[in-house]
């Protein structure tokens, strides 16, 4: 027997898996504020440090590391969440302990080809599955999406996954970052619904 998802069957489902305000998606949209950045593997790197350590990695070397897969939900603050989206890249964890960071910095800068920013609690990235991805669905990730390697932190709203990261900065002082200094939530826990400053 097929069941057909969508407002039959599956609903009671879905409004479990739906945080507050949000609606189930399909498709996978792309939210980006500026043009897409066009990054090769080749002269791609990525960076983690602290204010005393720095590590950084080549694609090659990126790739050779662990890596985990996660299938997750998605939420968006524009309101769409997207179901069971499938993820492998490196677990932040493994980043920030490969690079020897210390471990008693309580926050987090991520930075992008192309300028983009984004702020969390470093316990937002060790203590809940975080990934920087390179992989979607079983195929490299694409460029709309990120590509070659986003940051995924599915627990937050999606504007924290920052795509195209070319590095994280451990810091002592939060700092908000794009959408967090334009009037986003500094947080963004879509169940807490945590859009906008203030909520
Ligand atoms: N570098 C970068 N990362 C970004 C954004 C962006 O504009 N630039 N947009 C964010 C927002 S608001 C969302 S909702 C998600 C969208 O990811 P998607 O385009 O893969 O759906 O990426 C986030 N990461
Ligand atoms: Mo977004």
């Amino acid at each position: 027997m097929s069941v057909t998802a969508g407002f039959g069957g599956r609903r009671g489902d879905d409004d479990e898996r739906l945080p507050p305000g949000q609606y189930r998606v399909d498709d996978f949209p792309v939210l980006t504020a500026g043009p897409t950045p066009l990054v090769e593997t080749d002269s791609w790197a990525l960076t983690v440090r602290d204010d005393q350590v720095e590590r950084t990695w080549s694609w090659d070397e990126f790739t050779a590391l662990e890596v985990e897969s996660v299938t997750t939900d998605i939420h968006c603050v524009t309101h769409w969440s997207k179901f069971d989206t499938q993820w492998a890249g490196v677990s932040v964890a493994t980043l920030l302990d490969e690079a020897g960071v210390r471990d008693d910095a309580p926050y987090a800068q991520v930075y992008c080809y192309g300028g983009y920013t984004t702020n969390l609690p470093v316990e937002d990235l060790v203590d809940r599955v975080a990934l920087v991805a390179h992989t979607f669905d079983g195929d490299p990730l694409e460029v709309e999406h990120g590509g070659p390697a986003r940051l995924l932190v599915p627990h937050l709203y999606l504007w924290k996954s920052a795509k195209w990261i070319r590095g994280i900065r451990l810091v002592d002082h939060d700092q908000p970052g794009f959408w967090e200094s334009a009037g986003y939530h500094n947080h963004g826990d879509p169940w807490l619904e945590q859009r906008y400053a203030g909520d």
